[in-house]
């Protein structure tokens, strides 16, 4: 891995003076120069940057108002949990134990719960021997407050701690985890609940369902000199892992879901996992899901749906047919057995859990009505953005356009901009692309992650510019990630 942390503008490469006039004459250079030159520059070439930016497209003065960066919240924090990053045992049932980084000693890591509209502070204690961050998945938070090293913070060093405030807003099913390297798929991950005060369906009770591939060992990156040699494509898409797991359950010893005849219960499913593709269903019950990335949407009933790494959907399940069955999580681009769980009923005799039968109707993001569309993105856009997902480079990167982050151009935007953009995946596998900071519409859904399929499928969506700063996309495969699929979103105004 290129030394990334020696090369931004977080980097230790400070007091080097900035010359404002030749940086304005810098910035008729090709961007990805001016690129270089800025992380070189440390965080006095953003400020000039600033002033002078000029890049093609809509201009200030056209019709795109301009907008205030977020900051976070001045008030009290309603809300207040230390996040500690450390060591410790995991033991999922068999013979899984294993020795990894967690939070508060936890797998998966306490689940956080907020009130729509709390301020929250999160107090992360780093007592790794690395760095690290937390990264709020899907909240839109101030741009200081998205935990992507180098590119909204500093990490936060081993014996040191940063605390992340924000407000609880919109509501909905979210996760935290770091944002540096593999950690996540050592275990620092864990559910973020936002409460809504109002929810456009009924339930009885809920249960969040974290999803998460396993390992037992530390994880490696899959790119370098070997991995096309010894595994083609798809030896570099994801590591054989140990298990395939529910709340950090195995089905050796599994979750088990209690519940109640007649009632209805709303199930948050969190895809938690570094690298798979899951197709999730319920034995004896269909699912009526409520909820995409948190959004409401006009309930849907199917069988079951398919979710990649950093995609969450909320469920209604109707208990009306009492028995033990099984929650299936069965991986698409894998060979593992299927992470299991149970649901119970009150007063039956306990019985093995019965699967999922075959089903014929699984969602697709046509079937997802958001309750409550984007504003701002219908018509033509302001600036679109036609990337390739593919394989390339000599040691065997993933690409976004031709490019392996950090190493990337920034793909440049202004605040109040209606920004498209359109994806074609020219490799044989799925691709959860991620946008921090944004919410965006993807047909008539609104998502945060939305996964472009293998063999030259493509998706696109949209989104409204209105969280001023620098902010990740990128490929939610976490090994896809580390070998360069991500640009950073730059606003330039
Ligand atoms: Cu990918």
């Amino acid at each position: 891995m290129p030394p990334r942390s020696d090369e931004t503008r977080f980097g230790r490469r400070r007091g080097i003076g900035v010359d404002t006039q030749a940086w304005c004459t810098m910035s008729e250079q090709p961007s990805r120069t001016r690129r270089r030159l800025l992380q070189t520059l440390g965080a006095a070439g953003l400020g000039a940057l600033a002033g002078c930016a000029s890049l093609d497209g809509p201009s200030q003065d056209g019709d795109t108002p301009s907008i205030t960066s977020k900051t976070p919240p001045a008030d009290p924090a309603d809300y207040e949990a230390t996040v500690r990053a450390a060591s410790g045992t995991v033991q999922p049932g068999g013979d899984l134990a294993s020795e990894t980084w967690v939070y508060n000693d936890q797998f998966p890591g306490p689940e956080l719960r907020a009130k729509a509209g709390d301020v929250v502070a999160f107090e992360l204690q780093n007592e790794l021997p690395a760095e690290t961050t937390i990264h709020w998945h899907g909240v839109p938070v101030a741009n200081e407050m998205d935990g992507v090293p180098q590119v909204t913070q500093q990490p936060v060093a081993g014996g040191e701690s940063f605390t992340y405030k924000f407000r609880a807003e919109p509501p909905g099913t979210y996760f935290y985890h770091s944002h540096v390297g593999l950690q996540l798929d050592r275990g620092l991950f864990g559910p973020l609940i936002i409460e809504e005060s109002d929810p456009h369906v009924e339930y009885d009770r809920e249960y969040t369902i974290v999803l998460d591939d396993y390992l037992t060992r530390e994880p490696q990156p899959l790119f370098g000199e070997d991995s096309f040699g010894s595994g083609g494509m798809m030896g570099t898409q994801r590591p054989p892992y140990a298990g395939l797991l529910v709340n950090g359950r195995s089905a050796a010893d599994p979750a088990v879901f209690d519940v109640r005849e007649g009632e209805r219960v709303r199930l948050r499913f969190i895809n938690a996992s570094s690298a798979t593709l899951f197709q999730v269903q319920l034995g004896g019950h269909p699912m009526t899901v409520s909820h995409a990335d948190g959004r409401p949407v006009d309930p849907v009933t199917v069988d079951g749906f398919q979710f990649g790494s950093g995609e969450r959907y909320d469920t209604i399940l109707e208990a009306t047919n009492p028995g033990t069955w099984e929650i299936r999580a069965t991986p698409l681009n894998g060979s593992e057995p299927p992470a299991r769980a149970a649901i119970t009923y009150d007063g039956v005799e306990p019985s093995s859990p019965v699967g999922p039968s075959q089903s014929n109707n699984l969602l697709s993001y046509g079937d997802l009505r958001a309750r409550s569309p984007l504003s701002g993105v219908s018509g033509n856009p302001d600036r679109t953005f036609d990337l390739s997902l593919s394989p390339g480079g000599p040691s065997g990167q993933w690409l976004i356009d031709g490019q392996a982050y950090p190493e990337a151009d920034p793909l440049q935007i202004r605040s109040g901009e209606h920004v498209r953009v359109r994806m074609t995946n020219q490799s044989p596998v799925p691709h959860p692309m991620h946008l921090h900071g944004h919410f965006f519409q993807v047909g008539d859904a609104v998502k945060d992650t939305v996964v472009v399929p293998g063999h030259m499928g493509q998706e696109t969506f949209d989104f409204v510019a209105d969280n001023p700063g620098d902010w990740l996309f990128h490929c939610h495969n976490l090994y896809h990630l580390e070998a360069g699929m991500a640009r950073v979103i730059e606003y330039v105004d």
